[in-house]
């Protein structure tokens, strides 16, 4: 694939769901869904996408697709992964089906990262799609694991005693790639060539894949819902979300950004930052500057190995 003609007109994912308007994370989906090889099962932790896409009695997916609880969505890929495999060797199915897992930041960076960890280490041919909108957005925005240091959510509010979430995000993609997996990548929506050959490889390989894409959340990063694609791109642009892949412990930088934006132009778009920019909180704008060098650096150096 290397057009857009080129690409299924067909959409799994069907009109009408109650995802919030702006939302990139259906556009995430249809991309996914676009780059499917045959029969495919998903798997949807609990989460924004879950909920929305399937209000009882209604769905929205038009592929065989299946609810598990907020911590267990690698578990259950596991399990159907496994039975299709029995099925195969005992000679009542005879065609390979794929299996998708898709979770939130919450579901994948906090409470389903255990079911996630077992699954990639016992090797299940699977491939983990999280969302990243960082934070528990259906619940009401509260901080997550993956939510950047300094935003400002509904359980790390700035004001006198913090000035904004004190932690740093996780490294998703690296605690995947020490478990020793085939495929490993990051997406943006913004950017749907990259994603969409990114989730086929991720389809293809034997074994585990796990890819981390970013999601701006219009409801909770406080930006308009027409601008989403447009963070999500700035995202990349400023090297605060690099675009890279590991296939085989091999880094790649899939979109280098040899003239990157200031981090100030990501952060600036998005009303969870507004605190930042007082006199008092610009040296954490600083940090998140810093922070950014330093792992695009990091990201260099290992695609350079
Ligand atoms: C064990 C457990 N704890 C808490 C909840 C409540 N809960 C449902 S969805 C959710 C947050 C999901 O956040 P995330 O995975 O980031 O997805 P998003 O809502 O942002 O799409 C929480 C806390 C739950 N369903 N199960």
């Amino acid at each position: 694939m290397s057009t857009l003609r080129e690409l299924t007109k067909e959409e799994l994912l069907a009109p009408g769901h109650r995802m919030c308007a702006g939302c990139p994370v259906p556009t995430l989906v249809r991309m996914t869904l676009k780059a499917l090889r045959g029969p495919t099962v998903i798997v949807n932790a609990t989460g924004c996408l879950e909920v929305a896409t399937s209000i009882y009695p209604y769905t929205a997916w038009r592929l065989p697709w299946v609810h598990v609880a907020f911590e267990n969505a690698a578990a259950v890929a596991s399990g159907i992964e496994a039975g299709f495999k029995a099925l195969m060797r005992k000679g009542r199915w005879d065609q390979k089906v794929d299996v998708i897992a898709l979770g939130g930041d919450g579901g994948t960076f906090d409470i389903g990262l255990q079911a996630l960890s077992g699954a990639l280490e016992r090797g299940h041919d699977f491939l983990y799609i999280c969302y990243d909108n960082e934070a528990y957005m259906n619940t009401g925005i509260q901080r997550s694991g993956s939510t950047t240091f300094g935003a400002a959510t509904t359980t790390s509010p700035p004001g006198a005693k913090i000035p904004g979430k004190r932690e740093w995000k996780k490294d998703l993609i690296g605690i995947a790639v020490a478990h020793d997996i085939p495929y490993a990548a990051t997406a943006s929506v913004a950017f749907w060539k990259d994603c969409i050959a990114k989730v086929r490889k991720g389809i293809e390989v034997d074994g585990p894949a796990v890819i981390h894409a970013i999601t701006p959340c219009p409801r909770g990063w406080r930006h308009e819902p027409s601008e989403s694609i447009k963070v999500a791109r700035l995202a990349v642009q400023t090297r605060f979300f690099p675009l890279y892949e590991v296939e085989n412990g091999k880094y790649r930088i899939t979109l280098p950004v040899p003239n990157p934006l200031p981090v100030e132009e990501f952060l600036k778009t998005q009303g969870r930052f507004r605190h930042l920019f007082k006199p008092e909180n610009r040296w954490m704008i600083e940090a998140i500057q810093r922070w950014v060098d330093k792992n695009y650096e990091r990201l260099v150096k290992l695609s350079q190995l």
